[in-house]
């Protein structure tokens, strides 16, 4: 007994979060969570999920994940899942999401004594080529965080709850953990924001210049295709990149130059680091062993077409990438008129099917009716 109480506190398990044996419920809990792309990128990570430099993102607003868990007594020892992706049982997600179970057991152990079927849909198209993995581990979290909640009222506060679905999203994809909040979101450790941390994220509600409210962000979908090097083997490559050490004090300069810029409205700045983050990353791939390319010559051609029209015009119009060959076109929502019919005219060939996701800054995730 003394020992499983030690081996408990050692492994700070939740052991108040276990059902009574004969009164294990069930029922139905839904969330939406809404994708985020990043400004300072997260590229590296240590052991549990702890990433190697803070990061910060914008929550999107339209591109969501929609996703219902229903739960039953398990009839093992263990808990059964089973995933369904717009409405098909998709087996590769399944082992994803039982990996990301087996990692969460300790913050929420009553896991195993349920039986799940997950059902989850995503708004954006999905042969748009976007990942799917920071709203739909997102709103699986959360899903989880209602389920705790309901049972054993321990997140009755809404801090306390945002908090430990930020905790748990980052345990299934590091990213996920920003999309818990709406509008500019940090996480990981950095002087420039004081309440940040490493474990889950934080959102910027003070210091954002009103410019950034309502930031468009119209997503190109330049290359629909299954990407050749998944986000986690990036992630991993970065152990043995020559530059990361460089990297991440790169990213950690970045945060402070960012985040002043956005609490003092400064759009040069912004772009400029922008910019400057998306095509790190991408050079880290390039110089990973063995090196990749995720940039397509289209993407290269419309970052070309974007600082051309930003240089004619004035418009404070620019860039960002995922790990992806799209481009995500950011700008203040009064120049809105004239950054789409600059996109509808000038950089629609060379998007795949003419495919864009107008999208722009979201207030966060929200609980569904069941
Ligand atoms: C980011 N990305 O900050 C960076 C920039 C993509 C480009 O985090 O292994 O799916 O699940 O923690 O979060 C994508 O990687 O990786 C990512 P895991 P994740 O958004």
């Amino acid at each position: 007994m003394v020992f499983v109480t030690t081996f408990a506190v050692m492994m700070e398990i939740e052991t108040a979060l276990i059902f009574e044996k004969n009164a294990i419920p069930q029922g139905t809990v839904a969330w939406q969570s809404p994708s985020n792309i990043a400004l300072v990128k997260y590229w590296g990570k240590k052991e549990h999920q702890i990433p190697c430099n803070a990061s910060v993102s914008f929550t999107l607003d339209k591109s969501v994940s929609k996703t219902t868990v229903h739960y039953t007594p398990s009839d093992s020892q263990a808990f059964q899942l089973a995933f369904y992706l717009d409405g098909e049982r998709n087996e590769k997600f399944e082992k994803k999401i039982s990996m990301f179970f087996q990692s969460i057991l300790h913050l929420q152990p009553f896991l195993n004594q349920l039986s799940f079927t997950i059902h989850s849909s995503n708004t954006f198209p999905h042969s748009a080529g976007i990942a799917s993995s920071a709203s739909g581990m997102s709103a699986l979290a959360l899903c989880l965080c209602q389920i705790e909640q309901n049972h054993f009222q321990t997140l009755t506060n809404t801090d306390t709850f945002l908090r430990k679905a930020s905790t748990l999203a980052r345990l299934g994809s590091g990213s996920a953990c920003r999309s818990v909040y709406g509008g500019l979101v940090v996480w990981g450790e950095t002087s420039a924001c004081p309440q940040s941390a490493n474990k889950y994220a934080v959102p910027l509600t003070e210091n954002v210049h009103p410019v950034f409210h309502d930031y468009c962000d119209t997503i190109l979908i330049i290359d629909a295709g299954q990407k050749s090097v998944s986000s986690r083997a990036g992630h991993e490559l970065m152990h043995t990149n020559p530059f990361a050490v460089s990297r991440f004090r790169q990213a950690s300069e970045n945060m402070e130059i960012l985040l002043k810029a956005i609490s003092g409205g400064d759009l040069d700045t912004f772009i400029r680091i922008t910019e400057s983050e998306a095509l790190t990353l991408h050079a880290m791939m390039m110089t990973s062993e063995p090196s990749y390319m995720l940039m397509r010559p289209n993407t290269i051609q419309v970052i070309e077409r974007i600082r051309a029209f930003r240089s004619e015009t004035g418009i404070p119009v620019c860039f960002t990438l995922d790990a992806g060959p799209n481009v995500h076109t950011l700008y203040p929502a009064i120049h809105k008129k004239e950054v789409l019919s600059f996109i509808k005219n000038e950089l629609i060939i060379y998007l795949y099917n003419s495919l864009m996701i107008e999208d722009g800054t979201g207030n966060g995730p929200k609980n569904l009716d069941v």
